[in-house]
């Protein structure tokens, strides 16, 4: 078979094309330890409301001044609604949703994730800044999805004080 000369090259090139895709997925997979979460946390939705975690959702500061922040995030709404969290400390969010999928944004921050229903979702940040941050849904889930807000408060806070709030 008579293949063209500048045909050759492009195959050629197609080829090497796809082998630098390959040793970059390959080099970033194994040499860099980018991968997908080897840890995936599941919950089952039926259970959201009567889990002992999630059931009270809330803010706990812990002793080291750090804080966790658990979150339903239901049609249409969050629990809870207001947020307060510590200034300048490690808080935690774990949310999960019982019915559909939600968005939680913590607008003007990089606190941003998917709720998914069946799994936990969790991020760490820190806030520098003291204030008042609204929380919206940005995942489309219903007639409702517009008013699907919560307001985060940032403020000093005694650390140890452990108080839940
Ligand atoms: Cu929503």
């Amino acid at each position: 078979m008579n293949v063209d000369f500048y045909e050759k090259i492009w195959m050629w090139a197609a080829l090497g094309i796809i082998v630098v895709f390959l040793a970059s997925i390959g080099f970033t997979t194994f040499g860099m330890a980018v991968q997908p979460p080897s840890h995936v946390e599941m919950i089952d939705p039926e259970t959201v409301r009567t889990d002992p975690e999630f059931s009270q959702p809330g803010v706990t500061v812990h002793e080291d001044g750090s804080a966790t922040v658990v979150v339903q995030a239901m049609l249409f709404a969050f629990l809870p609604n207001e947020i307060h969290v510590p200034r300048g400390q490690p808080v935690t969010f774990r949310l999960t949703s019982p019915d559909v999928i939600h968005g939680f944004q913590i607008v003007g921050t990089n606190g941003n994730t998917m709720v998914v229903p069946g799994y936990v979702s969790q991020f760490t940040t820190t806030f520098s800044r003291a204030g008042e941050y609204l929380i919206v849904c940005n995942e489309y889930c219903g007639l409702g999805h517009h008013n699907m807000s919560a307001k985060l408060i940032v403020e000093d806070m005694a650390s140890g004080t452990g108080g839940a709030r």
